[in-house]
């Protein structure tokens, strides 16, 4: 039986043509500045989001830790919502590494933060007992929101009230394409009005690894220093940023298939008796469901699932997440439900 990969769109293996540019990738050392083909990658992403410069990095935990370090110090705070990839699952890096608290304001369903709740969270200057307000952080799609996107209006009304402040905005825009193509705008419409973001191109894009930090000219000067004392300089890492180029050409229209597939996706599960998901909420490629507490528990789901060849993460308590991604297919789709039908039937039975 081979095993349907539902972990995570990480998993997804560079393309033909992806390997052929890495292996043709014209390279240099890029701590001097001196690789083409990063210097190229990190042009294009930065025209194709509407920002001035870009940076290569190793990931999206580096990429979301310079951004921390480049506009803040230690003793600062920064704000983001409670469901915040950055809060959840970076080990803590901000507090461990930037020396930065962080302050959390509510998630709704589909990864927004509102505009009130962050201007009652930035601190008023002038008080010796208060922090610094030095960041609030969007996050688009939102991955512990089901994959929800966030719309140029909802990213402009947290922007305009943090710039009122005088506090910049940064966006975990790891899954930005994503989101770009579920709302069919633009990628630079929905990060327009943000200071500096971050995407990935080793999730959905299908590159073996990478992250592209952007912003200001002056915000790409000191996130590269950040990088270097990091040990993110990587020399003649053009072999990856070549896979990148491939990405940008070719992996973002057919996102929307892998949309389409988790849309389906959660209409099965939500047929399925015990299991609850509301598929309508479905925009992106990520697909939390409710495991009812009658048939028992995520661990004990996610345990019968693995027996029956489907792999899936983020056991919650009652929680599961399944991700589609360029690997699988519409019978893919149709398989994995059959096998958690089979798998829900197990767990009832005991
Ligand atoms: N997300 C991974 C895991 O870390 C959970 C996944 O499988 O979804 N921002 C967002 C919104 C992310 O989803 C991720 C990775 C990151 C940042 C970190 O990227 P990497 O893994 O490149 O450090």
């Amino acid at each position: 039986m081979t095993a349907i990969d539902l972990r995570s769109d990480t998993v997804t293996q560079p393309t033909e043509e992806m390997r052929r540019a890495m292996a043709a990738a014209e390279v240099g050392d890029d701590v001097f500045g001196e690789d083409p083909s990063i210097n190229e990658l990190q042009e294009r992403s930065a025209a194709l989001l509407g920002k001035e410069a870009g940076l290569l990095t190793s990931s999206g935990t580096m990429s979301n830790l310079i951004a921390t370090l480049a506009w803040g110090s230690h003793g600062d705070e920064i704000i983001m919502g409670d469901q915040a990839h950055m809060f959840w699952n970076e080990g803590a890096g901000q507090a461990a590494l930037a020396g930065v608290q962080t302050r959390l304001v509510p998630n709704d369903e589909q990864g927004r933060i509102n505009a009130d709740d962050v201007a009652a969270a930035i601190r008023p200057p002038g008080n010796l007992h208060f922090p610094r307000t030095s960041m609030v952080c969007l996050e688009n799609t939102h991955n512990r929101c089901s994959g929800g996107a966030l719309t140029p209006a909802d990213t402009k009304a947290v922007c305009d009230t943090a710039h009122a402040a005088g506090v910049p905005v940064h966006l975990d825009g790891a899954r930005i394409f994503n989101a770009a193509v579920a709302l069919e705008v633009p990628a630079a419409e929905l990060t327009r009005d943000v200071d500096d973001l971050s995407f990935c191109l080793s999730k959905s894009l299908s590159c073996p690894v990478g992250s592209v930090l952007v912003g200001s000219q002056d915000f790409i000067a000191q996130a590269k220093r950040w990088r270097k004392m990091l040990g993110g300089g990587m020399r003649q890492a053009g072999v990856l940023a070549a896979a990148g180029l491939v990405a940008l050409d070719t992996m973002v229209d057919r996102l929307a298939e892998d949309h389409q597939n988790a849309r389906r996706l959660a209409q099965g599960l939500a047929n399925i008796d015990g299991l609850s998901v509301d598929p309508e909420r479905i925009q992106t490629n990520i697909v939390f469901f409710e495991v009812d507490e009658n048939l028992g528990t995520a661990a004990q789901l996610i345990a019968a699932l693995e027996r029956h060849g489907v792999k899936v993460s983020y056991p919650g308590k009652q929680s599961i997440r399944m991700v589609t991604h360029r690997h699988i297919t519409p019978a893919d789709i149709e398989e994995a439900l059959s096998r958690t039908s089979a798998a829900v039937r197990e767990v009832r039975a005991g």
